[in-house]
């Protein structure tokens, strides 16, 4: 393996400052994190990055509504967004600000490589725009009665002399590109819509803004008066982060090109065609996957502050603990489609799958040992469970999260049937202690293998889990967790309290 093979770098959208952080926003980041601690899990050391996309014209108008200047005001909504994730659990290892000076500098250095390839030129332009997109649309893209199609709101006519990305150079390219590598936009679907609008040729774009009407931008390099467009901007977050624009770009070159871009259905089209057309225009590397997921609404309704159902993911936390969240959120809707959110299915989840499937298992199992076997892990057993493994494994990486709980809920429903087969309180009362032995051990070794296989889900439960049957995570001598037989005979088991106590509403 060289370096760069045991490295994985993954990364989040960096997330607009004008409003509040809601469950859509925490579903990206918890599945990215789902993949981040997967990957260490595989032994790949992560580079896992978030962070807040913090100019243009949305978010100065947000201040000014608030009357605060726009520093003052993303400062304070980032920091929201940086809290949330440290309540979602989410193990980044970076937060971008995009107005933080490593960002800048790297930004503009980037603006001078496409410049300096002539893919950078100026015209007069007018436009139908977006603010809440941050994007130009072209009549035919927009919806009925001229809305934009995301936001269902007129767009505004801008009017002005601005910067051009030659995008329509890169048409080529990038359909080669895609053809080379048929997995590039996960899942296929989303690379089919990308290839036929590469089909209908790219335009060039507008990539600044006149800074008399916008200035809350980074400024062009060479030209104040612009300030770069949002986009262009933001999307070079995820080379700056790791010192694209440093005067050593050792740790640049550890980590680029990505493995993962993670994103909504929304911005595909920014990351799959202009990102790549950016990068080959600096004349960087194309990251290895661009990974879309669809929608989340809230009881089958799209989640608007007009309807009143946006949905904050704190409330959920406090209501039914994080994991319950994580879980129900890969559980319950394939991770690529859109999916539906609702308190009502995430209690039968919690009820049925955690409360009474994993969490039983383990009370029942902890307190059969206490009795049977004076509360240590019984002699060891062989058993065999790669097929599991490697089932499990494919599925992860292939981002097929519900099928992977899929085979880990059939894993701990068999040892549930274990016990109603087995009956270790009958064996026990008629002596056959062998018999009780074999059973409960594979029973404590099979919930430590389902703890780790959760681990990535549910790093909480994980954690209770292998705190009862007194096994440490970080040991450095088990280099691979997924071996049957890591729990050795003897060691001592702790009666653990409810992983899912009785919901009290
Ligand atoms: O687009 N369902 O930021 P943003 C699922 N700053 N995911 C959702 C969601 C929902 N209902 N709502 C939001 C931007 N998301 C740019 C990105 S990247 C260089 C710049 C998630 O705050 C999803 O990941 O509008 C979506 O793509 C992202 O938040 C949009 O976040």
């Amino acid at each position: 393996m060289s370096t760069r093979d045991d490295h994985y770098y993954i990364t989040t959208p960096i997330y607009y400052v004008n409003a509040a952080a809601h469950i859509g926003h925490a579903y990206t980041s918890i599945a990215a994190d789902v993949m981040a601690r997967f990957q260490r899990l595989v032994g790949l050391q992560v580079n896992f990055l978030t962070g807040t996309d913090e100019h243009g014209q949305k978010i100065a108008r947000a201040a000014e509504a608030k009357n605060v200047g726009p520093q003052t005001f993303v400062d304070e909504v980032s920091q929201t967004f940086r809290d949330l994730h440290a309540g979602l659990n989410v193990s980044v290892t970076d937060f971008i600000r995009t107005s933080e000076p490593r960002h800048i500098k790297g930004a503009q250095k980037f603006w001078e490589a496409a410049a300096a390839r002539g893919d950078i030129y100026k015209k007069s332009y007018e436009g139908l725009y977006c603010v809440n997109c941050e994007q130009f649309y072209i009549e035919k893209d927009l919806d009925e009665g001229g809305l934009c199609p995301i936001h269902r709101k007129a767009p505004e006519l801008l009017s002005e002399e601005n910067y051009f990305f030659r995008l329509s150079k890169y048409t080529d390219a990038i359909k080669k590109y895609f053809d080379a590598h048929p997995n590039f936009v996960f899942p296929h679907n989303r690379q089919k819509e990308m290839q036929q609008i590469l089909d209908d040729g790219l335009e060039d774009i507008s990539i600044s803004r006149d800074a008399k009407k916008l200035s809350w931008g980074i400024p062009v390099p060479g030209d104040d008066a612009q300030v770069m467009y949002v986009w262009f901007d933001a999307l070079t977050n995820y080379v700056t982060a790791i010192g694209y624009g440093d005067a050593d770009e050792k740790m640049f070159d550890a980590w680029w090109p990505a493995n993962a871009h993670v994103m909504a259905k929304e911005i595909n089209r920014f990351h799959s065609l202009l990102w790549p057309a950016m990068l080959m225009s600096a004349g960087l590397a194309l990251p290895k996957q661009i990974v879309v997921h669809g929608w989340l609404t809230v009881d089958g309704q799209k989640m608007s502050k007009s309807i009143g159902n946006v949905v904050n993911p704190i409330d959920v936390i406090e209501k039914y603990g994080i994991d319950a969240f994580r879980f129900f959120l890969f559980r319950e809707m394939p991770f690529g489609a859109d999916g539906d959110f609702s308190n009502l299915k995430l209690e039968q989840r919690y009820r049925s799958d955690l409360g009474n499937d994993l969490g039983n298992l383990l009370m029942r199992t902890i307190a059969m040992s206490e009795k049977f076997c004076d509360g240590r892990v019984p002699l060891e057993t062989t058993g065999d469970h790669q097929e599991f493994w490697d089932r499990y494994r494919e599925h992860m990486s292939r981002w097929e999260f519900q099928r992977a709980l899929e085979i880990i809920w059939d894993y701990v429903r068999g040892l549930n049937q274990l016990i109603d087969r087995e009956k270790p309180w009958t064996a026990h009362k008629e002596g056959r202690s062998e018999d009780v032995a074999r059973t409960l051990y594979t029973l404590l070794e099979g919930l430590r293998q389902i703890a780790i296989a959760v681990q990535p889900f549910m790093p909480a439960t994980s954690e209770k889990m292998l705190e009862a049957l007194g096994f440490d995570f970080f040991d450095p001598k088990f280099d691979n967790l997924m071996e049957w037989g890591l729990l050795k005979s003897g060691g001592p088991l702790t009666p653990a309290p409810p992983l899912f106590p009785q919901l009290t509403v």
